[in-house]
């Protein structure tokens, strides 16, 4: 904290929303139960379990499918405005398909929304949090154009039956998780590992299914529903790892490269992937060999279908790192995005750890991040979707305490001093859930769950009650 200064001592606005997150993969369990079909996590998991730290997978995870009750209860404890979660699409429509319904996944859902709303609870929901239908998967999942088709159907089903109480809607979580982890590497399912090319072209398709969902919501429910519709996206801040012009801009480009690639299309005035990456990628694709460049090619009608398809800016938003220019690389082994930015990327070995490698304690960061928002993208209403911090599960956890206390006074920083447009703030995770490659043993919950317990006992830690208390006195200065 000292290295930090002062907390600032302002309030958050009387309409500003607190919530917390979760994700339907990493807590309802229940993979198999009650018509739920199968999903690309399911098969991962059950067909590389080396992949996964202790080899464990989502099969139970917190139980979540049958203990929603005891959970809603322990949400309405933190006094928090909103619970955002996301659906299972193979709970919903187990092959993926609009053809056949599970009627037990409409009233699991509606059960859980219907004792939300009853709470006061405001249910935000993530249509997508990568858990692709295992058989839209085999049919090339984000490699098929035809996604943007599948996603418009699944929405659609959504919207009609969810839809007239549920207000605030975000069709994809983190596209660059899923489209550089998932088919660029395999850290993720489905784990194409085709660096420089499956990565552009999932993204590609899911930007368009992402605006298919996003015009189908805009002309045939807004005005009966009237909610709001976005996506959210991931980014940590890249701040130059010097003072040299081309480190700022390379720290510059790679933000183009990791969050414009996203980002741009959706809330830049012109739309469109950045210059600088069309630039890029064509540049080496050219080196390389290729005929074309390697990440393919908007049309204008669809430049003009994809810009402005958002309600507000949803960001996931973690941590810093530094970023270095590369000058020159010779042409070897696969083709990556990252190669294509020219840029490398490094910690300070004097920021805080976490139990994740990647997750450093860098709250100035933050502001920067959102002050860069703001001057990129107008003042565009911002919903800070996750934040969170990572240990091994202890209750008495005062490391999560002391990163959101700074972290949300880097957010009071940028709302006040920079007068950033932030309208919300969600803590990832509501409670300990199955942390994808990380397995269980990574902790992000302001409840601990007791995953060697066939209850699946939670138990709140000490940061539930310092976020019940901040929410209580919509501040953090003098809260301890
Ligand atoms: C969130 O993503 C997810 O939405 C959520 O499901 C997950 O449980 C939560 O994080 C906690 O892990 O520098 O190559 O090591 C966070 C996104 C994940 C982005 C880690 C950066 C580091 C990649 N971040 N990733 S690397």
């Amino acid at each position: 904290l000292s290295s930090y200064g002062r907390l600032n001592p302002n309030k958050f606005p009387d309409d500003f929303l607190f919530g917390i997150a979760s994700a339907s993969y990493q807590i309802e369990g229940a993979w198999n139960l009650s018509g739920k079909g199968e999903n690309i996590w399911d098969r991962y998991t059950h067909t590389h379990p080396e992949l996964i730290l202790n080899r464990t997978n989502g099969d139970i995870a917190c139980n979540s499918y049958h203990r929603y009750e005891e959970d809603v209860a322990l949400i309405k404890k933190l006094g928090v405005q909103f619970y955002r979660f996301s659906l299972s699409w193979t709970r919903i429509l187990p092959i993926g398909f609009s053809s056949k319904i599970n009627p037990d996944g409409i009233r699991y859902y509606n059960n859980l929304i219907n004792l939300l709303m009853k709470n006061d609870i405001i249910p935000i929901i993530t249509i997508f949090h990568w858990d692709t239908p295992q058989h839209l998967e085999e049919l090339g999942g984000f490699t098929n154009a035809l996604m943007a088709n599948w996603f418009e159907d699944y929405a659609r089903v959504v919207f009609e039956n969810f839809g007239d109480r549920v207000k605030v809607w975000i069709t994809f979580n983190e596209p660059k998780e899923i489209c550089l982890k998932g088919y660029g590497g395999d850290e993720k399912a489905p784990g194409y590992n085709l660096s420089g090319t499956a990565d552009y072209i999932c993204a590609h398709n899911l930007m368009k299914a992402h605006a298919r969902a996003y015009h189908l919501y805009d002309k045939q429910f807004r005005s009966k529903q009237n909610g709001q519709i976005s996506i959210v996206m991931d980014t940590f801040w890249m701040e130059p790892a010097t003072n040299l012009t081309w480190d700022k801009k390379a720290a510059e480009r790679r933000l183009a490269f990791i969050f414009g690639w996203y980002a741009h299309p959706v809330y830049s005035s012109n739309g469109d992937y950045p210059d600088v990456m069309k630039k890029y990628v064509a540049r080496r694709s050219k080196r390389e060999g290729f005929k074309r460049s390697r990440l393919p090619n908007f049309t204008k009608e669809e430049v003009n279908y994809i810009k402005g398809t958002y309600d507000f800016l949803g960001l996931n938003h973690y941590s810093t790192v530094l970023t270095k220019n590369v000058l020159f690389e010779p042409i070897f082994g696969k083709p990556s995005v990252e190669k294509d930015s020219m840029t490398v990327t490094e910690y300070d070995p004097s920021w805080p750890n976490s139990k994740a490698s990647w997750l450093k304690v860098v709250p100035w960061g933050f502001t920067k991040l959102l002050v860069w928002l703001k001057n990129a993208y107008g003042n565009v209403p911002i919903y800070i979707t996750e934040n969170g911090f990572a240990d091994d599960g202890e209750i008495d956890d005062k490391d999560r305490i002391n990163y959101h206390k700074l972290y949300l006074s880097a957010l009071l920083d940028a709302m006040h001093k920079y007068k950033v447009n932030v309208k919300a703030y969600t803590i990832w995770s509501f409670m300990d859930d199955f942390e994808w490659r990380d397995g269980y043993m990574t902790r992000f919950g302001l409840y601990h769950v007791d995953f060697n317990d066939p209850g699946r006992n939670r138990t709140p830690k000490a940061s539930a009650e310092y976020y019940r208390k901040v929410i209580a006195a919509r501040k953090i200065d003098g809260i301890d």
